[in-house]
């Protein structure tokens, strides 16, 4: 070992503790008897991202940074391209590792073989997002939950453990601290005029235990009858946490199962284990994640057999993110989600299906779900976000159903069937224009 600080080069997980790439990080400058230092780079843009999922991250950031001084770990911020920035701390510092944690998405991947084709010193990828890590989940791409989840399931017993404590760093780093400017402005991509957002929840790795706390022992024993409701307040409202690292999924798991084992809480485990697993081996196993041709050969060719079918109504873009649609469902939905951030689960998948049966070809649905669920999602930029829309639109993880006009083979869903389960019109009334 050549010496010099180990960097964890922080991105998906954004907390200090429960965090397997930051643990791995200080065992070895533990070890090496070396400084440990944490950097993150923000990038002007990311995918969709605006301003006000910006202030979100940087939030939270603030409170990761605080927490690791106390513990005498250095925190950066970098701004500017990975590719370049990365490797020019690295040697600024004199590094002799670097850590980073694992992230199935295209864009970061990129980012990790430009740093990696740019630096001489040992770089390792650790998964801090799954309970099992996706490599040892699955070496291959999965058909659905029914296939992963007995491989979960048999690894669970190993994986899903407690987490050893960030300690306080003995060895400090020499590298000099530069104030940070908090209030710079994150991001050149407004947030866009009909998003009428506030932060509907407070950010960080505290705010997250609290939300997690709550569900647990308020809201989670309701979970598999309400869950499916969007009037009732049945999900956890994790996702944004989940998304941006604020808390781990393992935490998650720890605490629900060492509070209950209801089938609420069964059902609540299978969503947040297996179906969010899932998600990372989608994108991790398919290139095409976000796009038709990641869609499963069923479902390709019977889009193609529909491509001429007639489609009763056709809408721009711009007419589905103004929510300026004929049905009265749909637009609550997209409502929801200009003016909170975040769109109900179950909406979720009527509002991207509805995508499809309204635009000319698979291609321009799949685009037009992910522009706005990447804009206006806080919880959005995910592996669960292309995951589900690929599940709506293309019958990803699902299988094929009876044949249809526009949808060919792929799962139906209309407002009678959401009637069925929710009374559509205080949804309708509680979002209207
Ligand atoms: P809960 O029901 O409390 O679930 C807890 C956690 O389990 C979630 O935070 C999530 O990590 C996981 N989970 C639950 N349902 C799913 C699912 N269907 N697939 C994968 N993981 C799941 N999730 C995102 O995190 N970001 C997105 O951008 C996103 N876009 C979606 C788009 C469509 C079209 C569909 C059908 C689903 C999408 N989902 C997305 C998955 C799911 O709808 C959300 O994770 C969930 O609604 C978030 O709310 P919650 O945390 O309160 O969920
Ligand atoms: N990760 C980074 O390393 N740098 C960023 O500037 C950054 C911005 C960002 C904005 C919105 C968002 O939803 C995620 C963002 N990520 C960023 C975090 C991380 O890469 C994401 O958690 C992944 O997209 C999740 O898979």
């Amino acid at each position: 070992y050549r010496g010099g600080p180990v960097v964890y080069w922080m991105s998906r997980e954004q907390r200090v503790n429960d965090n397997w790439a930051l643990c791995f990080a200080q065992s070895e400058a533990l070890e090496k008897k070396v400084p440990l230092v944490v950097l993150f780079c923000q990038t002007p843009r990311f995918l969709d991202a605006t301003q006000q999922q910006y202030h979100f991250l940087l939030r939270g950031l603030r409170e990761v940074k605080r927490t690791l001084e106390e513990k005498n770990i250095s925190f950066f911020l970098l701004h500017g391209e990975p590719e370049s920035r990365v490797p020019s701390f690295i040697h600024e510092c004199g590094a002799g590792m670097l850590i980073t944690d694992q992230n199935p998405l295209r864009l970061t991947r990129e980012w990790k073989r430009g740093v990696a084709s740019r630096i001489t010193i040992p770089m390792l990828d650790i998964d801090a997002h799954n309970i099992v890590p996706v490599w040892i989940a699955s070496q291959k791409l999965e058909y659905g939950a029914y296939t992963l989840r007995p491989k979960l399931h048999r690894l669970l017993p190993e994986f899903l453990d407690d987490y050893p404590p960030i300690v306080k760093h003995p060895f400090t780093a020499t590298v000099p601290v530069k104030s940070i400017d908090w209030d710079r402005d994150p991001s050149p991509t407004p947030v866009p005029v009909n998003s009428t957002s506030s932060l509907v929840c407070e950010p960080g790795e505290a705010a997250a235990l609290v939300v997690l706390r709550n569900f647990i022992a308020l809201r989670m024993q309701r979970y598999d009858t309400d869950r499916n409701d969007p009037m009732l307040e049945g999900q956890s409202h994790l996702s944004p946490y989940l998304h941006f690292g604020h808390v781990s999924a393992q935490r998650v798991a720890l605490e629900v199962q060492r509070a209950s084992a209801s089938p609420s809480a069964a059902a609540f485990l299978e969503e947040l284990i297996v179906r969010r697993e899932l998600s990372d081996n989608f994108c991790l196993y398919n290139n095409a994640y976000d796009s038709f041709d990641g869609f499963p050969a069923w479902a390709q060719q019977s889009l193609n057999v529909h491509r001429k079918d007639a489609r009763t109504h056709l809408y721009t873009l711009e007419q589905f993110e103004a929510a300026e649609t004929h049905d009265a469902l749909w637009n609550a939905a997209q409502r929801e989600m200009l003016r909170t951030g975040r769109m109900h689960g179950f909406m979720r998948m009527y509002w991207a299906k509805k995508i499809l049966e309204w635009t000319a070809s698979p291609e321009e649905a799949i685009a037009i779900a992910i522009h706005l669920n990447d804009t206006y999602e806080l919880d959005g930029r995910d592996p669960n976000g292309y995951a589900g829309i690929a599940w709506s639109i293309g019958g990803v993880h699902d299988r094929a159903w009876i044949e249809r006009p526009v949808y060919g083979k792929i799962r139906y869903m209309n407002a009678k069937g959401c009637a069925r389960k929710f009374d559509v019109k205080a949804y309708c009334d509680k979002f209207r224009s």
